[in-house]
């Protein structure tokens, strides 16, 4: 697997040729990979080249390093088209895997100042505050928080909650949502969030924001969301 007569720096050719390994799954989330010392022995190359390799590996996310274990291969992110308004349910299922939530908080408060702009609603109207922990065949994924007007989406239930929010808005109630505007940015998990995220302390997490809006024009809901950096990753289509 490595040409030593190539121009190409060998420490990238065995970063390339470890990358196939995972994309074709001959490595598979959780394998040790050989240590530096029995990858320089078997590739003849000093450990030096390995560790480089490696490192450039683990910076992007592929590979984790434990101490005195070794260095495994990582889950693969999910990744997310950031073209389509779509729900985590919907998400989930377009890649096979099996969504779930676990309900954090299902209640009925007054909107506060901000929660109530975000909804174009005056201050101490009657909002839903749904907070969900989202599962992908069982993994922690995200952790959301929902605001919606309690006028607007009449009937929720916590059975509701624990299926698909979207599809009871469109499917049931008959209205259609139309568009969102999300915001983006990176954090560290905090100790409310960590235990239900089942991530390490200093973790990254995505901050999530989305105002989502009927088709008419009437703000749907107000979302915040943490979502595990080390299991997303966002991309989208750009035209020039
Ligand atoms: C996604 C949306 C969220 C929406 C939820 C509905 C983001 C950042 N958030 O998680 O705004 O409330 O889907 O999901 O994409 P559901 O229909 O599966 O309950």
């Amino acid at each position: 697997m490595i040409d030593k007569h190539s121009p190409m720096p060998i420490y990238f050719q065995l970063e390339h040729s470890i990358r196939r390994q995972i994309e074709n799954g001959e490595l598979t989330p959780g394998n040790l990979l050989p240590s530096e010392r029995e990858y320089a022995e078997l590739l003849d190359v000093s450990r030096m080249t390995v560790r480089q390799a490696i490192t450039n590996l683990v910076n992007e996310g592929l590979l984790y390093r434990q101490k005195g274990r070794g260095t495994f291969v990582a889950e693969q992110k999910l990744e997310q088209k950031l073209s389509g308004l779509t729900s985590f349910t919907e998400d989930m299922k377009a890649r096979g895997m099996t969504p779930a939530n676990t309900l954090l908080a299902f209640e009925i408060i007054p909107a506060d100042a901000k929660v109530a702009e975000r909804l174009a609603l005056k201050e101490h109207t009657p909002v839903y505050e749904i907070k969900r922990i989202r599962l992908a065949d069982d993994v922690p994924m995200a952790l959301e928080t929902v605001y919606i007007s309690a006028n607007l989406v009449k009937g929720l239930t916590e059975t509701i909650t624990a299926a698909s929010l979207y599809h009871y808005i469109e499917e049931e109630l008959g209205l259609a949502i139309g568009h969102a505007i999300q915001s983006i940015e990176a954090a560290i998990v905090n100790e409310t969030e960590r235990p239900h995220l089942l991530v390490h302390k200093g973790a990254p997490v995505l901050l999530i924001e989305r105002d989502t809006f009927l088709k008419d024009g009437t703000p749907l809901e107000y979302v915040k969301s943490s979502y595990r950096a080390d299991r997303y990753k966002f991309t989208i289509d750009i035209n020039r």
